[in-house]
């Protein structure tokens, strides 16, 4: 969409925003808001179209600023992703960050430079609140859940976090604020293993009678509020979180955070990860049977809700004009994930990864293409930008924003695009590299998808997603005529397939990898 404009020329703005030297009067230092959904998929929201739900808030957000329509996560789970977005380097580049245990270690090293690094040089207070999942602790199963697990989000730049250790589905089953259980009761210690059930407690897979949701594949293990996860855990009960309250609490927390921020004075970087509408699906009861599409749609109306809840604040504490909102999701749309919520029997035709194929775990579209908006009220004018982006970007984006230098080898893939991300009218990222399940790799150049020829199943059967995975033949698709990824043309194309391929070589070879292009390691 070539129509949209930046109210200010750019070149201002990373001036005023950040020495109030330019003529404009713009605010020093905006805040940054980043609401973080979980397994959101493009189709599931209604302002990308879809009728068969209705997220009034979220649409409120896209109608006041820029609605992206080809702007990627990381990968197609939610570790890597995460780890890319806060690291600014692709997750494929390292070995261990895949899909995160509970008791997994922190897989980003304080010695690391992260984005909330880049915000504090800039003289931001910074949180992260929700769903972490990447990591706590310095050895995987040796953290300690009764004291102070070290090292936590404050180092690696968050002055402050409320969050859960790794998924609503994995144990421990319990917020950590500060590197600190909350609510633990030192006479009932909470321990968590991956390995062995404790003796004597009830599991899933051997007491489905003490169960209110079943799981659908997985999830039969240590049993918490009627539910079964994954991991095991025992004690700690006055911490356990009630699954109904997670998206109350997350946002309560948000709310504190951001009063707190504007009562010190400083700008704030808040990365609000939600859990909703992650697995198992148990939004509050005020939500529960609202959506008629069972509790996955009623998930989206609570994520519907935290948004809400979080511009009402920004407006009643006067910060409304003066916040950056990015909302995006950390993967693609998933149906079964694990319960029986009857997602599948009550989807009707809903589509929730749009038009696109696959889904979360998936190297086709489905997998890494998410909602994305960006609202800044005032300055951004509001549009829809059709532009290739991705979620790597927001590191490199915002340090240009805030006139912060990254560190030599800090943040390698992230580039600076904060003139495609404040103006749809600019051009985007020539390529974008997308990352499976698998850890197979494809590319796109924002019109034309290769997928090279790899190893692996072709569908997830337990989730039905199709993962694109094809051992055999090198896929091309024309995402201008075919956003769905139907009509295989690479035979047709040889070209077009030796230059992607090319580039998509040259990528891997810029940096760190311990991958070949086919998701094997490296000899
Ligand atoms: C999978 C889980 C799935 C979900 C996913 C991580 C099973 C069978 N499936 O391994 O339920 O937890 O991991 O989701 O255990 S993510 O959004 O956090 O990446
Ligand atoms: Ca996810």
């Amino acid at each position: 969409m070539k129509n949209l404009k930046f109210i200010f020329p750019l070149g201002t703005l990373a001036l005023a925003a950040c020495s109030s030297a330019g003529e404009k009067q713009l605010p020093e230092k905006p805040n940054v808001l980043f609401i973080y959904a979980d397994d959101i998929g493009f189709g599931d929201l209604s302002c990308n179209g879809t009728s068969s739900v209705c997220t009034p808030n979220v649409d409120a957000l896209a109608s006041e600023g820029i609605r992206f329509t080809n702007a990627h996560c990381g990968a197609a789970t939610s570790t890597p992703s995460r780890y890319a977005m806060l690291t600014g380097e692709y997750a494929w580049r390292r070995e261990g960050t895949g899909i995160a245990a509970g008791n997994a270690a922190m897989i980003i090293t304080p010695e690391r430079y992260t984005l909330a690094d880049m915000f504090k040089d800039a003289g931001y207070q910074t949180a992260v609140v929700g769903k972490w999942h990447l990591g706590l602790g310095d050895k995987t199963g040796e953290q300690d859940w009764n004291g102070v697990v070290k090292p936590n989000p404050s180092d690696i730049g968050f002055d402050y976090s409320y969050i859960m250790a790794a998924t609503a589905d994995r144990t421990p089953c319990m917020f950590m604020e500060n590197g600190k259980g909350v609510g633990l009761d030192p006479n009932d210690p909470v321990y968590v293993s991956y390995k062995e059930n404790f003796p004597g407690e009830p599991t899933g897979k051997d007491n489905p009678e003490l169960l209110r949701m079943h799981p659908s594949h997985g999830h039969d293990q240590s049993i918490v509020n009627g539910i079964s996860r994954i991991g095991y855990m025992k004690g700690g009960k006055s911490a356990l979180w009630r699954d109904e309250d997670i998206a109350d609490s997350i946002t309560a927390h948000a709310v504190r955070f951001i009063e707190r921020s504007q009562a010190s004075g400083e700008p704030f970087f808040l990365y609000l990860a939600t859990n909703d509408i992650h697995v198992p699906r148990v939004p509050h009861e005020r939500f529960a049977g609202k959506s008629g599409l069972g509790p996955r749609g009623d998930a989206l109306l609570s994520f519907d809700n935290t948004v809400g809840e979080v511009m009402k604040t920004l407006k009643r504490l006067n910060l409304d004009d003066n916040t950056i909102v990015v909302l995006s999701s950390d993967n693609g749309a998933v149906i079964d994930d694990g319960y029986k919520d009857q997602a599948v029997e009550l989807l009707g035709d809903h589509k929730a990864t749009g038009v696109y194929r696959g889904g979360k775990y998936s190297s086709y579209e489905g997998g890494t293409r998410v909602p994305c908006i960006l609202r800044w009220k005032g300055k951004v004018q509001p549009g829809v930008s059709d532009n290739l982006m991705s979620q790597l970007d927001w590191f490199a984006s915002f340090a240009e924003m805030c006139g912060v230098t990254i560190p030599e080898g800090a943040a390698p893939d992230s580039e600076n695009q904060l003139a495609s991300w404040l103006d749809a009218s600019t051009k985007g990222r020539s390529i974008i590299v997308e990352q499976n399940i698998q850890n197979n790799l494809s590319i796109t150049d924002g019109r034309w998808k290769y997928i090279p020829a790899a190893n692996g199943p072709a569908m997830n059967k337990q989730t039905n997603t199709e993962l694109g995975n094809n051992p055999k033949e090198d896929q091309l698709y024309d995402l201008a005529s075919d956003p769905g990824e139907r009509n295989n043309i690479a035979k047709e194309n040889t070209e077009l397939v030796k230059d992607l391929r090319s580039k998509l070589l040259q990528e891997v070879e810029r940096g760190v990898h311990y991958r070949t292009l086919k998701g094997e390691k490296k000899k």
